[in-house]
């Protein structure tokens, strides 16, 4: 049971009856916490982060609260992870490659054409390529929970013309987020790429500041970005997740009870979106359809091969280094 505060007690015992006391409601919480996600709170993240804070309540009696913030409310990506390593935001959920521009390692999850599917990339991710970026960025001062929400495979949209082969990249203006590694592979392709945080993505198509991007069907769909851009090329370039990272003076305040009940509900909430994200995933591409997207699939082996003449592989393998591109390797087979 948590006791009752001093003050609490003596303004209720002085000012109504004992049994008003017991019925008020719950005084404020110890601990008020916030989490911010670029995503919309249609999107399975959102929602299972939404529901785990409203579990942590419960089962903190109160004590710990947790509140939600989506569609980049307290900010772009960049500004939130300033945030969070500052302190000024408790948890933020991010994708491996935009904390590169922090912690370099953790893009690694990111080289295009990799994983083969998403049970591989989240094997390497709850695996040993998981560990090691995980242990890089604690080093570098910040916590990031044991597994990773599922994004899913990114695809191309545009509003100008479908991407059937590499070839349909030169030139292509296309927005890509803030990370290296993204710029690099679409340089690769041939394409334009520019860098724009995704809480300013909607407006910059609208505007043809970009005539196209790339996201997992999940988001194309729950971001409205169908709204504002007509073909979907299934390109499948590079699976994508988020680490929900915590600022660790923050979390380590926390009594041992509480942070079990964070870990087991925030677990929770990875296991039931990664669910989400299967089950959804199959009728996304109907659901576009009927949203007046055109679909087209492509041949991924020539845009794999247009990486690697162009020396995509090469390059990220002397930037990773040898012991981070063995253990991603280990998982995929050879990639060059
Ligand atoms: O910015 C994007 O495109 C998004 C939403 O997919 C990421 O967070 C990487």
């Amino acid at each position: 049971m948590p006791s009752i505060t001093r003050r609490g007690l003596l303004v209720g015992a002085s000012a109504l009856p004992l049994v008003t006391i017991r019925t008020r409601p719950a005084r404020a919480a110890e601990f008020t916490y916030k989490l911010g996600t670029n995503l919309p709170a249609a999107h399975p993240l959102s929602a299972r982060n939404i529901e785990a804070a409203a579990r942590i309540k419960e089962a903190t009696g109160g004590q710990m609260e947790i509140n939600v913030f989506p569609s980049s409310q307290l900010g772009t990506d960049t500004d939130m992870l300033s945030q969070v390593r500052a302190g000024g935001v408790e948890f933020f959920t991010l994708s491996p490659l935009i904390l590169s521009t922090f912690v370099p390692v953790t893009a690694i999850s990111g080289v295009g054409f990799a994983f083969k599917d998403r049970n591989q990339a989240l094997s390497a991710l709850d695996g040993a390529l998981g560990e090691l970026v995980r242990a890089e960025i604690a080093r570098r001062g910040l916590m990031a929970f044991p597994r990773i929400f599922d994004s899913g495979f990114r695809q191309t949209t545009s509003s100008t013309h479908p991407i059937k082969q590499p070839g349909d990249f030169s030139g292509f203006k296309i927005r890509v987020p803030a990370a290296a590694l993204w710029t690099s592979l679409f340089k690769d392709f041939g394409a334009a790429p520019t860098t724009i945080n995704f809480s300013e993505t909607y407006s910059a198509l609208q505007t043809h500041v970009a005539d196209g991007q790339e996201n997992p069907l999940a988001i194309i769909d729950s971001a409205k970005l169908y709204e504002v851009q007509k073909y979907c090329s299934m390109t499948n370039h590079m699976w994508d997740g988020y680490w929900l990272l915590a600022n660790p003076r923050a979390y380590n305040r926390l009594p041992d009870k509480v942070k079990e009940v964070v870990r087991r509900e925030f677990d929770r909430a990875i296991d039931e979106e990664r669910a989400d994200l299967v089950r959804i995933d199959a009728g996304l591409r109907q659901t576009l359809v009927d949203k007046k997207m055109e679909f087209n699939d492509v041949d991924a082996a020539a845009f794999r091969d247009t990486l690697r003449s162009a020396g995509f592989y090469t390059e990220w393998k002397n930037k990773f280094g040898d012991q981070a591109w063995q253990t991603l390797v280990s998982f995929t087979g050879p990639l060059s």
